[in-house]
C-alpha cells in the first residue's frame, strides 16, 4: 500500500515568479493531501494568492477536504483568487477523495468510474459555495492527474500510460508522465502545473 506522485511545475515562459504551485503534506491520521494552485493570471499577484493557499492548507491539513477550500476562500480574499483543487489519498482503507475550484482538471482512467469536476469558481473572490467532494475505492495500480490549466486537457491518458510500459522500475513512472504530459501538451502563455499520482 503505497502511492508515488510525479510533478512539474513552472512559471509561463519569460517569467521570473510561478504563480502555480502545488504541495503535499502528511495528516496526522496518516493519509496524505495533495493540494495544487493557480493564481489568477501572472507573476507576483498571482503567486501571492497560490502562497496564501499553500499557507491555509498546510495550517489546516487535518481538515475535510472541502472545509480547507473554505478556509482559502477567507484567506484569499483581497488577493486575485486562485483555482485550487485538494486530494486526500488514504493508502490504507484505498480511497481518494477531491474537492476542486475553478480550472483544476482531475483526470482518470476511462475505465475507473470515478471522474471528479471542480466546482466553477474563484477562490477568493465571488460567492462562495463549499465544493462537492468525491470519493471513491481503487484498485491498485489506479492513476489520477491534476493539471492547471497551463496544460491542455485534451491529452489521451490511456495513450500516455502505454508509453510508460518500458520503464523497468515503476515508481519511476509518475515522474517520467508527468513529464511527458508537460513536454507535449503544455501552453506556452501560462504558469504550468502537473501532478501525476500513481495508487500503488
Ligand atoms: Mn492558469
Amino acid at each position: 500500500m503505497s502511492w508515488h506522485l510525479g510533478q512539474v511545475t513552472r512559471p509561463k515562459p519569460g517569467c521570473l515568479v510561478n504563480g502555480d504551485l502545488w504541495l503535499c503534506v502528511e495528516r496526522t491520521d496518516g493519509t496524505a493531501l495533495i493540494g495544487i494552485c493557480d493564481g489568477l493570471g501572472s507573476g507576483e499577484p498571482a503567486r501571492e494568492a497560490a502562497d496564501a493557499f499553500d499557507a491555509t492548507v498546510r495550517t489546516h491539513a487535518d481538515r475535510p477536504v472541502a472545509e480547507i477550500l473554505s478556509l482559502c476562500h477567507t484567506a484569499l480574499l483581497g488577493t486575485r483568487g486562485a483555482a485550487g483543487a485538494l486530494l486526500q489519498v488514504d493508502a490504507t482503507q484505498r480511497l481518494v477523495s477531491y474537492a476542486g475550484v475553478g480550472n483544476i482538471e482531475c483526470r482518470t482512467r476511462r475505465d475507473w468510474e470515478f471522474h471528479p469536476l471542480s466546482a466553477r469558481g474563484i477562490i477568493g473572490a465571488g460567492l462562495w459555495r463549499e465544493p462537492r467532494v468525491s470519493q471513491a475505492t481503487y484498485h491498485p495500480g489506479e492513476w489520477l492527474i491534476l493539471h492547471s490549466d497551463g496544460l491542455r486537457g485534451r491529452f489521451d491518458l490511456e495513450y500516455e500510460l502505454t508509453r510508460l510500459t518500458g520503464i523497468a522500475q515503476a515508481e519511476h513512472r509518475p515522474q517520467v508522465l508527468a513529464e511527458n504530459l508537460a513536454g507535449s501538451h503544455a501552453r506556452d502563455n501560462d504558469d504550468l502545473t502537473v501532478l501525476a499520482v500513481w495508487l500503488a
